[in-house]
């Protein structure tokens, strides 16, 4: 045997780490589709002045909000992306009206994918970091074949993560096995696993929130604020969720979008924004509230419901919900 030295080159692509945490290849096929996908929306995004892709695309979403041109692409990516993936039963995300039937469970279409395609993207065209956030629910209920089978509680995802567009690309992704972190080589075209089984911070002195909103949070929110004012936090808001919750995670801390008196359920959304994130930082050994009890109990009405949001480190986000909703 020559005694050469061991290659040290990264080499453990998101395909090979599925596989050596067991996860089952239709599953697997179904986040390596999400990967290709936010590769391509991350390549848009880099070149979105060069594209002439920033700025409103003219229409309106489900909301009535204004739609970004690359919001409207980077649905229509991952759609793409999940229309070529046979485990892929049924798609949903902010960009669309209701959810997509794919392929019937009958039919291999074993998993339900809900996103949004590309959040924060009003902060594009001032290159701040933005993201795609992902959610995946068995698709397994024997109504599979209808747009309901994605009313399900967080609780029963089998996966959920996000990618951020930063200063690199950064895959965040969450499974039964626990949180692993990867970073696109761009030579490669490769996610390579940089972080495996990251654990969130039991308790670290940041929130994140946006107290511009102050005079609509309830007493409970702002005694809260009182204390960490009086305790030496640090205040950290980005206005980007997956760059709010990625710091978070990394860091500790607590990031709260509460509801307010002109978002009374919270602006954030559950089956998209909420139940994903609050599934990585469950797995990463964090909490994920939405006030009164976990974000991944909650049973959704609507494909579009809304949510309260405050997660992150144990002991901070019982910090907040000690005040807002005591026991
Ligand atoms: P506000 C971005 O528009 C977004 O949906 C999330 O990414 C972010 O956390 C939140 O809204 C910011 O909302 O009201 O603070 O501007």
């Amino acid at each position: 045997m020559s005694d050469t030295p061991a290659c040290t080159e990264n080499l453990t692509t998101l395909s090979k780490h599925l596989a050596a945490r067991g996860v089952e290849p239709g599953l697997a096929s179904v986040l390596e589709a999400l990967a290709l996908g936010c590769k391509s929306i991350g390549h848009h995004v880099r070149r979105a002045r060069i594209e002439d892709v920033v700025g409103a695309a003219g229409g309106q979403n489900v909301f009535g909000e204004i739609q970004e041109k690359l919001d409207v692409l980077s649905d229509e990516v991952l759609l793409q992306c999940l229309r070529d993936t046979p485990a892929a039963g049924v798609y949903a995300s902010e960009e669309q009206e209701g959810p997509i039937v794919l392929r019937p469970a009958s039919e291999g279409g074993r998993f339900a994918v809900l996103a949004d395609p590309l959040d924060g993207s009003s902060n594009i065209d001032v290159a701040v970091s933005v993201g795609t956030i992902f959610s995946v629910l068995p698709n397994d209920r024997p109504d599979a074949e209808s747009a309901e089978a994605v009313l399900q509680p967080g609780r029963n995802q089998v996966a959920a993560g996000y990618v951020v567009y930063g200063s690199s690309m950064v895959l965040v992704l969450a499974t039964a096995a626990g949180v692993d972190m990867y970073t696109l080589d761009p030579v490669l075209g490769e996610f390579l696993l940089v972080k495996a089984g990251i654990e969130i911070p039991t308790e670290k002195k940041i929130y994140s929130i946006n107290e511009a909103y102050t005079n609509d949070f309830d007493d409970g929110l702002k005694a809260y604020l009182e204390f960490a004012h009086g305790a030496g936090y640090g205040a950290r808001y980005i206005g980007s969720m997956v760059a709010d919750v990625h710091r978070t995670l990394l860091k500790g801390g607590v990031f709260i979008y509460p509801a307010t008196a002109k978002a009374p359920q919270g602006k954030l959304r559950l089956m998209y924004e909420g139940n994903p994130m609050g599934f990585v930082i469950e797995r990463a050994g964090g909490a994920a509230s939405a006030g009164a009890t976990p974000i991944l109990e909650t049973l959704p009405t609507h494909v579009h419901d809304r949510t309260q949001v405050i997660l992150g480190s144990r002991i901070e986000v019982e910090h907040v919900t000690s005040r807002t909703h005591p026991a």
